[in-house]
């Protein structure tokens, strides 16, 4: 199995990414932040308490996430692997990845971690708020996403640069530029 963690700052690509991924590799793909937008549109007790997080541009706490992901593997069946778009957000939640993949006896295969400047992600969001509505994709909570990103996120990249599986990608340029790097790397993997 491959099992993939898609990583980086909000606005880097990585939903994007993992759809092209999703359709070269048929993987699972599991994105926290769909789950939780779903949760919030069917106004279920998780997306109201999920809703009262995001829209502020902070994280919904770990053990919400973690329980929510760890159901879901459960349910997913172990075919190809997975692609995590969005999780692990937090050191605890890559902790919490290991052990629910250790479980099926196996592991996170790659991190892809795609590296793109701050300006450029806010002007990213800041056109994808104009067409998608989403709460969090205004400027003053996307400024606060990008603190939380490195405050809380980013020492993600310490952990898997010392568990040996971090590539970092340049993240700016076309979509398909991107992910024939991405897919380069990859193929190295599974060669
Ligand atoms: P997510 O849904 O994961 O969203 P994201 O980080 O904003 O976006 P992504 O990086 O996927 O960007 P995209 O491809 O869309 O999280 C939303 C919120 O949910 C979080 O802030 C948090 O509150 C909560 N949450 C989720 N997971 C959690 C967890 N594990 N723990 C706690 N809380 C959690 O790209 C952005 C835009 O750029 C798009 O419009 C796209 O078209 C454009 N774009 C993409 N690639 C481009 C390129 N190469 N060039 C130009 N534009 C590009």
């Amino acid at each position: 199995m491959l099992n993939i963690v898609i990583f980086g700052a909000p606005g880097s690509g990585k939903g994007t990414q993992s759809e092209k991924l999703v359709a070269r590799y048929g993987l699972q793909h599991v994105s926290t932040g769909e789950i939780l937008r779903d949760e919030i549109e069917a106004n279920t007790e998780l997306g109201k308490l999920a809703e009262s997080y995001m829209s502020r541009g902070e994280l919904v706490p770990d053990c919400i996430v973690i329980d929510m992901l760890d159901n879901l593997i459960e349910k997913k069946k172990y075919e190809k692997g997975f692609i995590f778009d969005g999780f692990p957000r937090t050191v605890p939640q890559g902790e919490a990845l290991n052990k629910m993949l250790s479980k099926h006896d196996e592991n996170v295969n790659v991190v892809i971690s795609l590296e793109v400047k701050d300006e450029e992600l806010i002007n990213r969001l800041i056109k994808r708020g104009k067409i998608s509505g989403r709460s969090d994709d205004n400027r003053e909570t996307i400024e606060a996403r990008l603190k939380v990103y490195y405050r809380q996120t980013s020492p993600l990249k310490l952990f898997y640069r010392a568990h040996g599986i971090l590539k970092e990608i340049d993240g700016i340029g076309t979509v398909d530029e991107i992910f024939r790097t991405i897919e380069y790397e990859i193929d190295q993997l599974i060669k």
